[in-house]
């Protein structure tokens, strides 16, 4: 078994970059403070405690509660993290022009849980697309600390450039363990799982991840955060939400409002009542005008 890296929070982009590169995932300690963790387990708990318990794939002593753009200023934080965001970019800029928020979750595995099944996350888009496409890079933040023993997310370094024909081995998996505050950033094709809660207390982390703005997300963050929600929140999350042109002609909307009153071909910001940030998806639209008009 080949531990995964653990690096310092003050470690550079391009090096927690280049751990995943090697391995497919990494360990970056103690990126959240344990304010910041308070805080989040503050503004989610009632969401958790009314959550019930998954099934299968998703876990019978598990529970995983999303909305968190909205339901925790805290994750809201974590989301816009400056660190894990200079990573998402330029681990997924040769594949897109646009990021986008893909999940957000907080994945309780309760004293009981087994080992979920390995797998890869770009599985949410089956098996379709290429594999020299990254569709995403993923967070996994220690809300309790992480050990083998209360589940630990299993992670098998390397697997991000197998046949997907190739099975793990179980001495293949290593244990993401880390200590609260500290995330684990890993890719959507390395091969991992949840881990088995054989302790007697909960295991907390919160799951944010990113994809391509060209593809359709797992979380729906028009619905989770639709746009009198968004409205009031920081452009750069809004347009993480999707609030902003995905990709050359992914996005625009017609205004839901009378005829002649309507604007047609309007860049999503417009539905939160702003215009583009300059620089940001408004050319697009632009061209496509030009050439819807001729
Ligand atoms: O909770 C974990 O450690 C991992 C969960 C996971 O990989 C998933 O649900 O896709
Ligand atoms: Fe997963």
């Amino acid at each position: 078994m080949t531990g995964l890296l653990t690096l310092a929070a003050d470690t550079s982009v391009e090096e927690i970059l280049a751990a995943i590169e090697k391995d497919g995932a990494v360990i970056v300690e103690d990126l959240m403070s344990p304010m910041l963790a308070d805080q989040i387990h503050e503004e989610t708990k009632a969401y958790i405690d009314a959550t019930p318990q998954g099934k299968g794939f998703t876990g019978e002593h598990t529970t995983r509660t999303g909305a968190l753009a909205v339901r925790s200023a805290g994750a809201r934080e974590l989301i816009l993290n400056p660190c894990v965001l200079a990573g998402v970019r330029a681990f997924l800029a040769p594949y897109c022009q646009q990021i986008q928020l893909h999940l957000t979750q907080v994945i309780r595995i309760r004293p009981g849980q087994q080992k979920q099944v390995l797998h890869r996350d770009r599985q949410a888009w089956g098996e379709i697309l290429p594999p020299s496409i990254e569709p995403q890079l993923n967070t996994i933040w220690a809300l309790t600390d992480f050990t083998h023993e209360n589940g630990a997310t299993q992670v098998i370094p390397g697997s991000h450039r197998w046949d997907y024909a190739r099975e793990a081995r179980p001495e293949e998996a290593c244990s993401a363990e880390m200590r609260r505050g500290s995330v684990l950033i890993y890719s959507g094709s390395v091969v991992h799982g949840g881990g088995a809660n054989v302790s007697a207390a909960d295991r907390s982390g919160i799951n944010i991840t990113y994809s391509l703005g060209w593809l359709r997300q797992e979380e729906n963050q028009f619905l989770s955060c639709p746009p009198e929600l968004a409205k009031d929140m920081e452009p750069e999350l809004q347009e993480l939400l999707g609030y902003t042109m995905g990709s050359v002609a992914c996005g625009y909307f017609s205004e839901p409002k009378p005829a002649g009153v309507a604007r047609e071909l309007c860049a999503p910001e417009y539905a939160l009542d702003r215009a583009p940030r300059p620089g940001q998806g408004i050319n697009i639209v632009e061209e496509i005008e030009q050439i819807s008009t001729g």
